[in-house]
């Protein structure tokens, strides 16, 4: 559909920014916070870039009031972050750390002083350690016990002020880079446990969303999804097929089980006759059906294509060219952003730029490989690519703001969507207008998802400050602020804002009104 003319967006409308506390932080041992499990990881060497942690991060627990006045500035409606659960219970199930509780407290008045809506992400992947050696984490029951008494203690003391509030974020990333791509903490690569720890987090996201519909009346809550629409390589029926495979398996999986309360019927078929599907009890049936999301969060970076998966599939094939051309152009990739990989400890090159966790393909040889039989992932030759190797693909976003809402009906906010850059400081001003680019192509694609009639009740953009990537050092940038940082960790973590910071803030006051439109 092309339209001479696109709607508004609604009044009231969340323009917003996002950020994860492990990531912009730091103070990773002060006032009482407990380790999380990516304090710890992060030490450990060959793990991170250049062994970056978040000890520091961009020290934004020190510099709350200078974010909170940049936020301001800029004219944010919605500001979301993550809560450090290490912060508010340090061993996770034991004492509340009063002074971790007044952290968010000021940094959740301090928004609503400001005019910005707070969207706290209960848990961005940064479990506290001690859950990790008590209980192996997500593997255990336990976890789900404890992270309910978590949302407690967050949902009793902030459900009065706020009203929007996520579950988990992304949980089809962390728990694949954690069991089976060993590029996240626990590093294990086991395929049966990543689909039983997967099905304890979506105990705990239902439960969670138990308790707040129980302690907070009026409030929305709902999981933060990493979506991607998934594309045929071309209209061979093979392909078509491995397309609906593929849809299934990388998002369905997770989507169907937070919307609909089941797991979707035939790749938990598929699951089960591979022997690794998770066990579902009757009481875990019923908390599922009966924990409804009040909207989706969805992050958006881009999809995936994909081809049949013929095991005897001859190598001059055509998707076999094409997988070679991704191939080079993320070699390519890693030659631009200058990434030269780092060894680890076992002395095996590690590359960190090109990492994909929407796109992770199983190795040759590589054990325990469920998608196998039902599709391999295939470049796009019709989307450019970002210089860390991620399509770029506005289209797909209305796409999948289209797909999401057909298949569940639930209003969507856009909780991540950005561009990933090593921005360059010229006399003192940030000339990102690359990233201009990419965001205005992707709020006039929303604008169009929009007027096609999908209720989207916000945005936050991917990110806020420039912050830590978990694999790829301070230089992956996305912020609108600029944060004097390097990969040495020795920067003055002076914020300066970008030319995309003026931008966005335009786009702001005129609710999306400029959009597309020349700019003097
Ligand atoms: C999402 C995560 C964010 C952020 C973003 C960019 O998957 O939810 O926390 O990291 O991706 O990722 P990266 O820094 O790897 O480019």
């Amino acid at each position: 559909m092309h339209y001479e003319k696109l709607d508004d967006y609604p009044e009231g409308f969340l323009w917003g920014a996002s950020s994860a506390a492990y990531q912009i932080e730091g103070a990773a041992a002060e006032d009482g916070k407990g380790s999380s499990i990516w304090d710890v990881y992060a030490h450990e060497p060959g793990n991170t870039y250049k062994g970056t942690t978040g000890d520091v991060a961009v020290d934004h627990y020190h510099r709350l009031v200078e974010d909170l006045d940049l936020m301001k500035r800029m004219g944010l409606k919605a500001y979301r972050f993550s809560v450090a659960w290490s912060r508010v219970i340090p061993t996770g199930d034991g004492a509340v750390n009063p002074a971790g509780l007044n952290f968010y407290a000021r940094l959740i008045d301090g928004l609503l002083e400001r005019g910005i809506q707070p969207v706290p992400t209960l848990y961005h992947w940064d479990l506290p350690e001690a859950l990790q050696e008590k209980y192996e984490g997500w593997e255990s029951r336990q976890c789900i016990d404890a992270f309910e008494k978590y949302c407690r203690i967050m949902f009793t003391t902030f459900g009065d002020r706020v009203k929007y509030w996520i579950t988990i974020n992304e949980q089809n990333v962390f728990t694949s880079m954690g069991y089976r791509w060993q590029l996240h903490p626990p590093k294990k690569n086991d395929v049966k446990t990543m689909f039983v720890v997967n099905h304890h987090v979506n105990l705990a996201n239902a439960r969670a969303i138990t308790l707040f519909h129980k302690l907070v009346p009026g409030g929305l809550i709902g999981p933060s999804f990493g979506y991607g629409p998934v594309y045929p390589l071309n209209s061979d029926p093979a392909n078509v097929l491995a397309s609906v495979n593929a849809d299934d398996f990388n998002n369905n999986w997770w989507l169907d089980v937070y919307c609909r309360g089941e797991y979707p019927y035939f790749t938990l078929k598929a699951l089960q006759r591979m022997g690794i599907a998770p066990e579902v009890s009757a009481a875990d049936d019923a908390l599922l059906r009966s924990a409804k999301p009040d909207f989706l969060g969805v992050n958006y970076y881009h999809g995936g294509t994909v081809a049949e998966n013929r095991l005897d599939r001859p190598t001059d094939s055509a998707s076999d060219k094409a997988s070679e051309a991704d191939q080079a152009d993320k070699t390519d990739a890693t030659a631009k952003t200058g990434t030269t990989g780092e060894k680890s400890e076992k002395g095996e090159k590690k590359e960190f730029s090109g990492i994909d966790p929407y796109l992770m393909q199983p190795k040759e040889g590589q054990a325990q490989t469920p998608e196998v039989p039902m599709f391999q992932s295939m470049a796009n030759p019709y989307v450019k690519k970002s210089a860390w190797g991620w399509e770029i693909d506005p289209v797909g976003f209305r796409i999948a703001l289209r797909q999401l809402f057909e298949k569940y009906g639930l209003p969507l906010f856009v909780t991540e969507n950005g561009l990933g850059a090593a921005d360059k400081v010229e006399n003192g001003e940030i000339h990102d207008s690359y990233r201009i680019k990419y965001l205005e192509d992707h709020l006039l694609a929303m604008k169009e998802a929009v007027t096609d009639g999908v209720p989207v009740i916000g945005y936050c953009a991917w990110s806020f400050t420039d912050l830590l990537s978990w694999l790829n050092g301070y230089r992956k940038r996305y912020g609108f602020v600029y944060v004097d940082c390097n990969d040495e960790q020795s920067g003055t973590l002076d914020r300066t804002p970008k030319d995309s910071f003026f931008w966005y803030r335009d786009i702001i006051k005129t609710n999306g009104g400029l959009l597309g439109k020349e700019r003097a």
